[in-house]
């Protein structure tokens, strides 16, 4: 492939460069996703968003969690997308129209606040996660950014917590520990091998027609999903927005029920997290039954783990299967588990020859499908290419583990393979060439967050 953006020469420049690329998506209120595939803002996004820019400056990371919080529903759900509003975008020379599916897909106006645009699906919730992370960098700094970050942790404390309570009642009331989601787009991990089965369900009925736009940024559709997955997901879309997303209609109503192992994972750490920061910031009578969502979601996590692989399992909640694919997502108890026996036997996955360890790969980071896996397709957004975020995540978890070695190897490596200059969505793993969309901004985010 030809590099138009050049190669980065040391860490000063990568500094710099992501930077820029945080700087350029940034739309004032929102900092999108991507500059053309994605511009809106995506709620995971939006939290890893925000603790790169947390390195740069403060204020603006909270603003951009603020105006996450913003759109979140009566429920307490948080949409997976906020909708930028059309002048705005023109104004930075975009079309958010030139998004597919768009808000009026959604059918969500009556359900969103009022004048906030969104979709009706949630995404993972790393949230509490990263809001910790930048409350503890603010905090050590002290001064201003110390009391911002105070203020900010004591004001939306009880939207966050709103936010986990919703996901416990309408996603895991059942107690299992694990939480339902009923689209892919969810999971954060759309077209990902785990979902095969449970989309080879999902039988497009009397859809509305659409015209795709992915593919016409993303000009090579191999690295996208395809048409027959994409009507699947606005069949979803379609069956939700049917009964407005209404929580307790959706057992009932959607072809798509799946318990997200990867998910629950980050569940079960983000309530830890949030339990710490309602410890610290006077909301004490949570902590009690944070942590308890913490230890069931652990214990959830734990008990889903494969005997036969190692590798935590999904389970698709209409056939009662488990579902044992060899994917990123079978690494969840590294997010949580507390378990030392399975904490150390998974590491020796993931670094093993079928993961990491492949002395095949460009780089040793852990693809999205094993590379040893008949499943693997290199080149397909979450069915193969190395994701830096979710590099980073993982390694994230590893360090707040104590394993600041282990961190230490996996920035050496992902730092190597951002240094092309692209900032790209996803990698191939074998030959290291940036997919998807260019300058995306959790990439940058997490180039800034591996140099702090
Ligand atoms: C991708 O998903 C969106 C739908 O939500 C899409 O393909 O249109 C996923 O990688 C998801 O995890 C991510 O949050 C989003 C924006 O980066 O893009």
């Amino acid at each position: 492939w030809t590099n138009p953006d050049r190669p980065i020469a040391d860490l000063d420049e990568l500094r710099t460069r992501a930077r820029a690329v945080l700087a350029q998506n940034d739309k004032g209120t929102m900092v999108t996703a991507a500059p053309n595939l994605y511009p809106h803002q995506w709620s995971w996004d939006a939290a890893f968003v925000a603790t790169g820019l947390s390195t740069v400056g403060v204020p603006r990371a909270l603003a951009e969690l603020d105006h996450l919080l913003a759109a979140q529903w009566d429920s307490g759900m948080i949409p997976h997308i906020v909708f930028a509003d059309e002048v705005q975008l023109r104004g930075a020379g975009l079309r958010g129209a030139g998004y597919f599916p768009g808000v009026d897909r959604w059918r969500t106006e009556r359900a969103s606040p009022a004048g906030v645009k969104s979709s009706g699906i949630c995404q993972p919730p790393v949230h509490a996660t990263l809001v910790r992370r930048i409350v503890e960098r603010a905090t050590s700094r002290g001064g201003e950014d110390g009391r911002l970050a105070e203020d900010f942790a004591r004001r939306t404390l009880p939207q966050w917590i709103r936010w986990h309570e919703w996901m416990r009642r309408a996603r895991a009331s059942d107690r299992s520990g694990l939480v339902t989601i009923y689209h892919g787009w969810e999971s954060g991990m759309d077209n990902s091998p785990r979902f095969d089965g449970p989309y080879s369900r999902v039988h497009p009925g009397d859809l509305e027609p659409f015209v795709r736009t992915d593919t016409r940024i993303v000009e090579d559709a191999s690295q996208r999903p395809s048409d027959e997955e994409y009507a699947r997901y606005l069949w979803l879309v379609q069956q939700m927005a049917d009964v407005r997303f209404d929580d307790a209609r959706l057992p009932g109503a959607v072809d798509f029920q799946v318990k997200d192992v990867f998910m629950s994972a980050a569940f079960a750490a983000a309530n830890e997290d949030l339990a710490v920061l309602a410890e610290r910031f006077g909301h004490s009578d949570e902590v009690t039954r944070l942590r308890e969502w913490s230890a069931e979601f652990r214990e959830g996590v734990d008990a889903a783990v494969d005997p036969a692989t190692g590798l935590a399992r999904d389970r698709d909640l209409l056939t009662g299967e488990w579902i044992s694919l060899p994917t990123i997502a079978g690494f969840a108890p590294l997010l949580s588990t507390a378990d030392p026996a399975l904490r150390a036997a998974q590491l020796v996955l993931i670094e093993g020859p079928e993961w990491a360890g492949d002395p095949r790969l460009a780089f040793p980071l852990p693809p999205s499908t094993s590379t040893t896996s008949p499943l693997l397709r290199p080149r397909e957004y979450w069915r193969g290419p190395v994701w830096p975020v979710m590099t980073w995540y993982i390694a994230e978890a590893m360090r707040r583990h104590g394993d600041g070695g282990r961190y230490a190897r996996w920035r050496e490596a992902s730092i190597a393979q951002l240094m092309e200059g692209h900032f790209g969505e996803y990698y191939e793993p074998f030959t290291g060439e940036p997919l998807g969309s260019y300058h995306q901004s959790w990439t940058a985010a997490v180039a800034l967050e591996w140099l702090d």
